[in-house]
């Protein structure tokens, strides 16, 4: 996968220490994901979390899915991991006596809506219920310290996982920031969140992870104390033979790309 990016290396060069793993809540076996592209199932509708709707898988990147909703547009596909509490097999919401609701901006008039989830259902290939995995239980208390790294969510590009370091920590919040990132995708989440995980869980799923940004500080004892970070461009984390010049500029880096219907942030 990723032959630019080496946690060993990158870990050792900015003297810092990986978050350990039963900070998070994640499984430490990462689940397996048995999921097609095409197959339905039931997910809660991120903008209207209420609501259970129909979603496709339109995407498989590691352990997690690419979900559209049925009747939605494809401007807001959102990524869950199999062992999500937001997703469960078709006929669940059924089981509990709920009902399965049009997406928030159904593309048709309401009206419409149980003929449209009939015609969608019908001939459907469904996600057995063995795809689905158990979340796994809250890690307690919050063990994570500042200066820890870990793999993180871009919430703001959502398909993207990202070497990430803990910033802050205010109780059970952590305050995520994105190492060589100037800031502005930083955000504070809670320790359990599903968006955040150990070095080394996008290796053992397959999924992406991204390089870090231009700007890495390396700052030898930044995992104990705060001494003021030294910056170090990205072409000392490299190799000799790939020292070719990095362009300063972003938004046409390679491996950046994003996959079609998203807008660019
Ligand atoms: N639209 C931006 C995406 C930046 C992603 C930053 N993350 C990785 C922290 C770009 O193309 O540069």
């Amino acid at each position: 996968q990723n032959e630019h990016f080496n946690w060993d290396s990158y870990l050792r060069e900015t003297g810092s220490l990986a978050a350990p793993s039963q900070c998070f809540r994640q499984s430490k076996i990462p689940p397996t994901n048995d999921f097609k592209v095409g197959m339905k199932l039931e997910a809660r509708d991120p903008r209207n979390v209420t609501s259970v709707c129909i979603a496709t898988v339109i995407g498989i990147t590691g352990a997690r899915l690419r979900l559209r909703l049925d009747g939605s547009d494809n401007k807001n596909d959102f990524w869950r991991l199999v062992d999500s509490s937001d997703i469960q097999p078709i006929g669940t919401c059924e089981k509990k006596g709920g009902m399965l609701q049009p997406p928030l901006g159904f593309q048709m008039n309401a009206s419409s809506w149980p003929m449209f989830l009939l015609r969608t259902l019908n001939g459907a290939e469904m996600a057995p219920a063995t795809f689905f995995k158990k979340e796994p239980p809250k890690p307690t208390p919050n063990l994570l310290k500042i200066g820890m790294k870990l793999e993180a969510i871009d919430k703001k590009n959502p398909y993207l996982i990202c070497p990430a370091t803990v910033g802050d920590v205010k109780g059970d919040e952590v305050f995520i920031t994105f190492d060589g990132w100037r800031g502005a995708f930083d955000y504070w989440c809670k320790y359990d969140s599903r968006d955040i995980f150990p070095v080394g869980w996008c290796g053992l799923t397959g999924d992406a992870l991204q390089p870090p940004g231009n700007n890495v500080s390396i700052t030898k004892s930044s995992a104990k104390t705060q001494s003021s970070p030294s910056k170090v461009t990205r072409r000392s984390m490299q190799s000799p033979q790939k020292t070719a010049p990095i362009p300063a500029q972003r938004g046409k880096k390679p491996g950046r790309a994003k996959p079609p219907g998203q807008t660019s942030v």
